[in-house]
């Protein structure tokens, strides 16, 4: 009796260390035996396999054969699972009386074992059958007969007639399987062409029965290759998480022994999936010709990817994924269409660009030649002539001015006067301004205009509006002054503001004020200037009712080795000096003229010229000098400024309106000499009122004002209106 006892080791293991041990392997692990490559979880030596589990472990004898278990070699191992081994055939063969040497009785110990599926149990010869049986948990059975008399006719089917075969699939702890001759049969008939019987497993396809051949010695073939599974523990992916395996590009998957897990590269990729170093899975190039992996039809349009490559086709080119290959984009209607689409509209966009820019030169050019109409250059050159050092002149834009007056808008009108409109204008940093424009198509205005830039950037006194700048580019200049709030003192005297609030104090110091004012235009301005326009229509108050003289239109700057000056005759009636009217001869005189006129009418309250009053009265300075002759004062001063103690300055106020409104200019005081005198009233005003609150100290002050006065000197006391009295006395003298 003879009997074969392959015992296949285990393969498949319970494991002690759970996890794989990732990355680096010894540097002295052998990667070969023979022709074998030897990869992890296998190894030869300690360290170099998985887990040091006795189950991976492989050896390599003298032969250079690598040899699994005890004597199993192996063919190869692939890493999905499989281990690839020789095993040999079993066979018994009949002796000469006919009987089978022994029955065939394998016992294959398979423990952790799996028989792959794609191997096959393979009976050869005649009168015979196998039968391959399972022990342990579960009992299974399968297996084959085969019989035949005669020999079969060659046609190499494995059909039942001298060979016979089953599937294979026992995924269990240990098969065993029988071989015997079927019956009895002469011997003879048999031996000659079926002198044994041969049983073995063998991977599928790796056998061919060929019945001329096979039956009589098996072609002398001594083993076949078996596959055999191979896994890791013996828990599923996700019992042991998916990201066992080596890398990001190799994932896990179930073994088909049914426990245990492996591992394998993702497509496009190759390598050892259990490892993370270089020898992991790595991206495939299949760009490179000599793997040529690619399907595109030209290999330099070919471009590589992590896992994957795509064909790359030139600008004006699609790929056509049926032959991959490149052919030109043909362009449809919808292409054409909106290629036309946006080129008449790129055409148009320049075209409305190019106007837009020959009309912005066109207002440029416009507001370049307004400039100089309205006398800019003119003005330019004046303001930075010489003599004009102190101008401090700001130059406005046309679109400024439209923004800080809302285009023009009729809510911000603060009024039309002789010279044009005035607006309210706010400027960019929140400021307020009065924004004066001249009246259309009227060039004496534009001459009046620049005319009062230039007088007025010689000019900075508290009393005199403040021009802040101007704005030439516009058809008609603009000036722009500051905004004073409280309107004209005509308004205040005669119209709209009339109110209780000009008391005959506030009313002696605004004529201070103002004759102040015009003292310091005709005496202490650089260039002196006459006003020509004095009224009360042209000082406006401010919210303290501080007059603030305006409108420099027809003033005149008079060089100083000019005495007198010829114009045109300027100015309004009621206001206007005779003699100059007369003479059209131009100087200070005239101011002090309307001075007169502008105090009468604080006085008296009336109107310059009022046409409802006696033909002979008509003009204010007859009615007063009139009502003056005749001692009626009383009757033509405003009554609610008459109180007790005021009656002397009332009189002697008027006797300076008068003085100032002679017929005969030289005759008239100068406007400093008005001014002190004024300035007197009110100073011994308040020294009144000072003595009745401390009576004793009157005296003296007054005496102090008269020494004072005299002597010119100004450093010998603080009091302000004093020395104002004194310095107006001394200017007053010259
Ligand atoms: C895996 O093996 C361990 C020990 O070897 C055992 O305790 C466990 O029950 C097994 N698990 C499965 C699913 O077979
Ligand atoms: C390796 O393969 C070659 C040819 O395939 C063969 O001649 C040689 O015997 C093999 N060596 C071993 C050790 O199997
Ligand atoms: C393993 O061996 C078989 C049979 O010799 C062969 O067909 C197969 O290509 C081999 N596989 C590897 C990965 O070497
Ligand atoms: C698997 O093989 C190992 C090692 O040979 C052994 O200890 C264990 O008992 C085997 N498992 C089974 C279920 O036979
Ligand atoms: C064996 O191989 C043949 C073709 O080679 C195939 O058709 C058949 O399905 C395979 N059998 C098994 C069990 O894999
Ligand atoms: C079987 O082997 C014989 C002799 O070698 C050969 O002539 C015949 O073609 C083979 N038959 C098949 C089916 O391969
Ligand atoms: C694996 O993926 C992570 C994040 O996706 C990345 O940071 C890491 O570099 C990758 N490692 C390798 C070897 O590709
Ligand atoms: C592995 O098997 C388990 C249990 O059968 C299953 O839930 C899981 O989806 C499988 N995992 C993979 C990657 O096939
Ligand atoms: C070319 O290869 C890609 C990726 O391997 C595949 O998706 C595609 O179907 C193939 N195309 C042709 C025409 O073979
Ligand atoms: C075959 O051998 C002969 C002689 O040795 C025996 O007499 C037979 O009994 C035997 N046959 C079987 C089936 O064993």
């Amino acid at each position: 009796m003879k009997v074969h006892h392959l015992i296949l080791v285990a393969i498949s293991f319970y494991l002690a260390y759970p996890q794989l041990v990732n990355g680096q392997l010894r540097k002295d692990c052998r990667t070969s035996c023979g022709n074998v490559t030897i990869e992890y979880p296998f190894g030869t030596s300690p360290g170099c396999y998985y887990a040091d589990d006795p189950s991976f472990k492989l050896t390599c004898n003298d032969k250079e054969k690598l040899l699994f278990g005890e004597n199993i070699e192996v063919i190869n191992i692939s890493h999905s699972g499989e281990l690839r081994v020789w095993n040999s055939v079993s066979q018994a063969c009949y002796d000469n009386k006919g009987n089978v040497s022994d029955e065939l009785y394998y016992t294959y110990s398979l423990a952790n074992l799996s028989l792959s599926r794609n191997n096959k149990f393979t009976l050869v010869g005649c009168d015979a059958f196998a039968l391959l049986s399972t022990t342990g948990t579960r009992d299974y059975s399968t297996g084959c007969l085969s019989a035949c008399d005669s020999p079969p006719p060659g046609n190499g089917d494995c059909n039942g007639e001298g060979c016979c075969r089953s599937d294979v699939y026992v995924p269990l702890d240990s098969i065993e399987f029988k071989t015997r001759p079927y019956g009895y049969r002469e011997p003879t008939s048999v031996l000659d062409f079926n002198p044994c019987i041969f049983a073995f497993l063998a991977e599928n396809g790796t056998f061919h029965f060929n019945a001329s051949e096979d039956l009589k010695n098996l072609r002398n073939v001594k083993e076949f290759p078996v596959l055999l599974d191979w896994s890791i523990g013996n828990q599923t992916c996700n019992e042991v998480g998916n990201s066992i395996c080596g890398m990001n590009n190799s994932i896990c998957f179930n073994s088909t022994r049914g426990a245990g897990y492996n591992c394998k590269c993702l497509d496009g990729f190759e390598g050892n999936p259990y490892l993370s170093n270089e020898q992991g899975c790595q991206d495939i190039n299949e760009c490179i010709s000599t793997i040529h992996k690619h399907n595109c039809s030209d290999p330099n349009t070919c471009r590589n990817t992590d896992g994957g490559f795509y064909c790359k086709c030139r600008s004006g080119y699609l790929l056509d994924t049926t032959k991959m290959s490149c052919k030109r984009k043909d362009f449809g209607w919808a292409t054409i269409l909106l290629g036309t689409t946006i080129g008449f509209l790129s055409i148009l966009l320049v075209v409305s660009y190019v106007q837009q820019r020959m009309k912005h030169r066109k207002t440029i050019a416009l507001r370049q030649k307004f400039f100089e109409q309205n006398g800019g250059g003119m003005l330019i050159q004046r303001l930075s002539g010489p003599g004009t050092s102190n101008a401090n002149v700001q130059i406005f834009t046309d679109e400024g001015m439209k923004t800080s007056t809302n285009g023009y808008e009729e809510s911000r009108i603060l009024g039309q006067g002789g010279q044009g409109t005035v607006y309210k204008g706010i400027l960019p940093d929140n400021s307020i301004v009065a924004i004066k424009k001249a009246r259309l198509g009227d060039n004496s205005q534009v001459e009046q205009f620049i005319n009062e830039v230039l007088v007025l950037s010689q000019i900075n006194h508290r009393n005199v509006v403040k021009l802040l700048g101007c704005c030439l580019e516009t058809e008609v200049p603009l000036l722009v002054y500051e905004f004073i709030n409280s309107g004209t003192l005509f308004d205040h005297l005669h119209g709209s503001l009339f109110g209780p609030s000009l008391t005959w104090e506030n009313r002696l110091r605004i004529a201070v004020e103002i004759a102040g004012t015009l003292a310091y235009l005709h005496s202490s301005a650089s260039i002196p200037i006459i006003h020509r326009d004095v009224k009360t229509a042209n000082i406006l108050l401010d919210e303290n009712l501080t007059a603030k003289v305006a409108d420099f239109g027809a003033s005149r700057l008079i060089p100083m080795d000019k005495e007198q000056l010829t114009t045109m005759v300027q100015g309004t009636l009621g206001y206007l000096d005779p003699e100059y009217y007369n003479t059209g001869l131009l100087n200070e005189k005239s101011d002090v003229y309307s001075f007169g006129v502008v105090l009468m009418e604080l006085l008296s309250s009336q109107k310059a010229l009022c046409f409802e009053r006696p033909l002979q009265s008509k003009h204010l300075v007859h009615y007063i000098a009139s009502a003056m002759k005749e001692n009626r004062l009383h009757e033509v001063i405003d009554e609610k400024l008459i109180n007790e103690n005021n009656w002397k300055e009332i009189e002697e106020a008027v006797r300076v309106a008068m003085e100032c409104t002679r017929v005969t200019g030289d005759e008239r005081p100068l406007m400093t000499e008005v001014a002190a005198k004024l300035e007197g009233l009110r100073v011994t005003k308040t020294k009144h009122r000072w003595s009745d609150e401390y009576p004793g100290e009157e005296t003296e002050n007054l005496v102090g004002v008269g020494i004072l006065s005299e002597q010119g000197d100004t450093s010998s006391t603080g009091y302000d209106s004093i020395k104002n009295v004194a310095s107006m006395h001394i200017e007053a003298g010259r």
